[in-house]
């Protein structure tokens, strides 16, 4: 085996490539161990789980009156969570056992103040585990980094805006910085960001979504002119089918499982397609319902599981279109086929359905990984539901593929006319508490002209109208030295970017990195030549400005904004909230500015006043932003008015994408996240569902892909991947474990398998990082 040239370079700041148990999580020397998980997802496994969390952050007390006001309609904070929205049953409170570790995770009693960075040098930080790092507990005060003694030490506030500002404005063109978001940032601190970025004078603003929902984003807008979901709760508990693609709900949204449990209840089919068999697909204990929790009574959440092959959903949803058809041709006019709606409403139908009768069977179930028999078991759900809902997460978006997929859906959706009625429509699982919010209002690298035009009117400004970059074309650019300013608002990029060694290489190039973080992390101590961390308050924190006590909004997966306000103590008087750095940093790179940056910090209804003005649907944001339950962002394409360039819902005719590796010792690896981790940090080194203990350094393999390798349970291999440019990459020192997965599909934990994708390796279509799709081969250690 080859070790590859990225493994030998080493990046300051950088774990040393050499495997630990437990991996990026807890180091641990208890023995790791694997069994199939046989109970109820959201059980009392969870509920200990939790407990666990509490009690080791010492927050039990805390923690448990946070969980009474957490996503609480009227005096809450919003969870930050996942995107799933809230109970449309009224005033119950929706918590769940991942949102309360992620809770409880912000309010530590632990702190990383300026003694402990007195304590530890960069470089010792550098050999932490990255749960250690953040371990260590809340930032406390403004930080900068000291070349001289290699440690972060205290900066005032006003010293470290107006480093900010002096390296901004002394660079050539404002293109050569780059503004990152993770999306938790609120919606105001959102439209604040992006305001002084476009006032500065730059589209540059990558953000997570570029490596979560582009892809959804991008075929939606084509097809129906909007980039989100049309449906809402309500839908969720109306239709009668329910095709759930490429979502570990269990984890990730848990809440989720509540709506798949009555959508079983109440006798609609719930399909769950996915390469691997997630607990969420048979039962789940309704965390809401104590009494069901009390005596073990579980509910069904899926009535059929699909084991489609990886990327192999287009070809599967082919098959559906190509069974509709069938039916059609069978029995015209019989109802298979919503002739009404396609003519008044769509464009393109004849095209998609001599491209779906020349697909053969043949091919479709080959590429899908699916019999037909399956496919056509599928067909009829779907022929026999008048309502249908598709809904899907990264396991979709994060292919080659991506955009015609999600594009696909849709036509298979606009079949039957299954939009902009109760019950029916697209339905995205979005990923970070408000990832869909931040691109609402305004974070998007290739931002629209009516929304410029807006900004621009509102502030008297001139915007960029030329695209700015993405993240992947961040790294390349702070590589090839066209990015010399990185800015983070939240996240830990250099772990969740693909191709680990490129990026870091690529933050120690940079002249400037600034992370406005609430934790320690990677991307601290994998800096710029200078780095600031600048630490805010967290979502559960009270926020007083001068115009008194604040709150902010987030957008949940289905456009419903509400208001957030913390209540607690900040975990140090020196923390400022994330729009009043963010008002600091543009004052000191613009100091002409005529934007009343002053004002709208002291009182963020002046920020809502203007976003009302800006943006569509916002009108009387600060009234409509009060309701008890807030309010739903009206959506044309739910009302069938599609505002594409035809005016009519776009069918899309994407060739069948050949997913099947051409060579047999080929496996197509995923990387995807634990039961115990939100994104890149990892709470324990566990995965509950899959039956895993204190291991993540594994590959999860079908067990005659591990017998032909001539492997045993728990062997330890090695991982080499081929990125599309001949590159190679390696991990050392896995444990194969064996998986009901289909043929030729590997999984294995985000983000220590980033180090395994190229920086070449993201889809043409969506510019997304194809992390659930790696060529890799796999032998023993
Ligand atoms: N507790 C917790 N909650 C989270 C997060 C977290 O880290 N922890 N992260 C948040 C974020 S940012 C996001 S984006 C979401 C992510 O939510 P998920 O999309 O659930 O994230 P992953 O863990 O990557 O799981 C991907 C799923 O897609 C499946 N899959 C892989 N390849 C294919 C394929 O080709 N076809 C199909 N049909 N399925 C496939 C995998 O088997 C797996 O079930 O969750 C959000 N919520
Ligand atoms: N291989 C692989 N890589 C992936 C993925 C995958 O499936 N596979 N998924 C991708 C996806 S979908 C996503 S969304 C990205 C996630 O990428 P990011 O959003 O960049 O990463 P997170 O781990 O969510 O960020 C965690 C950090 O956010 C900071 N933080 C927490 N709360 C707050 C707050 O309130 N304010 C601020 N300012 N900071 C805060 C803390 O310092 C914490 O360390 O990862 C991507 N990377
Ligand atoms: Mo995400």
């Amino acid at each position: 085996m080859t070790d590859s040239i990225h493994r030998d370079l080493h990046v300051p700041g950088l774990l040393p490539a050499e495997p630990r148990q437990g991996g990026f999580g807890p180091a641990t020397s208890e023995p790791w161990s694997s069994s199939p998980y046989h109970h109820p997802a959201a059980a009392w496994g969870a509920a200990r789980s939790v407990s666990k969390v509490l009690i080791s952050e010492r927050e039990l007390f805390a923690g448990t009156k946070a969980m009474l006001e957490m996503n609480h309609p009227v005096r809450g904070f919003d969870c930050p969570g996942c995107a799933w929205p809230d109970s449309n049953h009224g005033v119950k409170l929706d918590i769940c056992e991942n949102g309360i570790k992620h809770v409880t995770w912000e309010m530590t009693h632990k702190r990383a103040d300026a003694d402990f960075f007195a304590r530890h040098t960069v470089s010792e930080l550098s050999r932490w585990t990255d749960f250690d790092l953040e371990d260590a507990g809340r930032l406390t005060e403004p930080l900068v980094y000291d070349a001289s003694s290699d440690r972060y030490v205290p900066i005032s506030w006003d010293d470290a805006f107006a480093l900010v500002g002096d390296e901004l404005r002394a660079l050539g063109s404002p293109d050569e910085a780059a503004f990152y978001t993770s999306g938790r940032l609120s919606n105001e601190a959102t439209f604040l960001y992006q305001l002084w970025v476009r006032e500065f004078g730059t589209n540059n603003l990558p953000d997570c979504s570029n490596m979560c929902h582009e892809a959804s984003g991008r075929a939606l807008t084509a097809s129906i002119a909007t980039g989100k979901g049309t449906v809402s709760l309500d839908d969720w508990d109306a239709c009668d089918a329910l095709f759930v693609f490429g979502v570990n709900a269990a984890s990730n949204a848990p809440r989720m499982l509540t709506s798949l449990a009555h959508a079983v209840k109440r006798g609609a089919q719930v399909v769950h397609i996915n390469p691997m068999k997630e607990v969420a697909s048979t039962r789940t204990i309704v965390p809401h319902e104590v009494l069901e929790m009390a005596r073990f009574h579980s509910t069904d959440t899926g009535t059929m599981d699909v084991q489609v092959r990886p990327g192999g959903d287009l070809a599967l949803m082919r098959g559906v279109a190509k069974a509709v058809f069938e039916a059609e041709d069978r029995d015209p006019g019989g109802g298979a086929l919503d002739h009404a709606f396609l003519e008044r409403f769509t464009s393109g139908f004849e095209e998609y359905r001599a491209l779906v009768d020349a697909a053969s069977w043949d091919e479709l179930t080959r590429q899908a990984g699916v019999d037909e028999e399956t496919v056509r078991a599928l067909a009829q759900i779907y022929l026999d539901s008048p309502r249908s809902i598709v809904s899907w997460c990264l396991g979709v978006t994060q292919h080659e593929h991506g955009v015609d997929t999600v594009r696909e859906f849709m036509n298979v959706l606009l079949l039957r006319g299954n939009i902009g009625r109760e019950g029916s429509g697209p339905s995205p699982v979005r990923g970070h508490s408000n990832v869909q919010g931040n691109r609402t209002c305004g974070i998007d690298h290739r931002p629209k002209e009516p929304f410029l035009a807006a900004l621009d009117a509102e502030f008297g400004i001139s915007s960029p109208r030329a695209h700015g970059l993405d993240t992947v074309q961040t790294v390349a650019g702070m590589n090839d030295g066209t990015v010399k300013v990185f800015v983070a608002l939240g996240g830990n990029f250099v772990l969740a970017a693909p191709d680990t060694t490129f990026t870091a290489q690529g933050l120690t190039r940079c002249e400037l990195t600034v992370q406005v973080s609430t934790k320690l992390n990677r991307s601290h101590l994998v800096h710029g030549r200078k780095a600031l961390i600048l630490p805010c308050l967290g979502r559960t924190e009270k926020d007083v400005q001068a115009g008194g006590p604040q709150g902010v909004s987030c957008e949940d997966a289905m456009s419903n904004v509400q208001l957030s306000a913390g209540k607690r103590r900040p975990a140090s008087p020196h923390l400022r909230s994330e729009l009043a750095i963010l008002g600091g940093m543009a004052r000191a790179t613009l100091p002409a500015s005529t934007t009343p940056w002053e004002e709208m910090v002291a009182d963020y209804d002046r920020i809502r006043d203007a976003m009302a003005r800006v943006l569509p649907g916002f009108e009387g944001f600060n009234e409509l932003v009060r309701r008890p339950l807030g309010f739903r962002i009206p959506q044309a394409a739910r009302e069938r008015i599609f505002h594409t360039p035809s005016r009519l819902a776009e069918f899309s005719h994407a060739p069948t994408p050949d997913v099947v590796p051409s060579d047999p010792d080929v496996l197509v690896l995923q990387t995807m996240r634990s039961h115990d981790q939100w994104n890149t940090t990892i709470y324990s080194s566990d995965d509950r569902y899959r039956g895993v203990k204190n291991l993540r350094e594994l590959v999860f393999m079908n067990a005659d892909d591990m017998a032909d390798r001539g492997l045993t349970e728990g062997q330890f291999v090695d991982i080499v991947s081929t990125s599309k440019d001949g590159s190679q990459r390696s991990l050392c020192r896995y444990r194969a474990i064996a998986y009901d997965l289909p043929r030729g599909a590997a999984a294995g934990y985000m983000p220590e398998m980033n180090a395994l994708i190229g920086a070449a390796d993201y889809s043409v279509q969506s510019d997304q990082p194809l992390m659930k799709n790696v060529k890799v081969r796999i032998t023993a250690s």
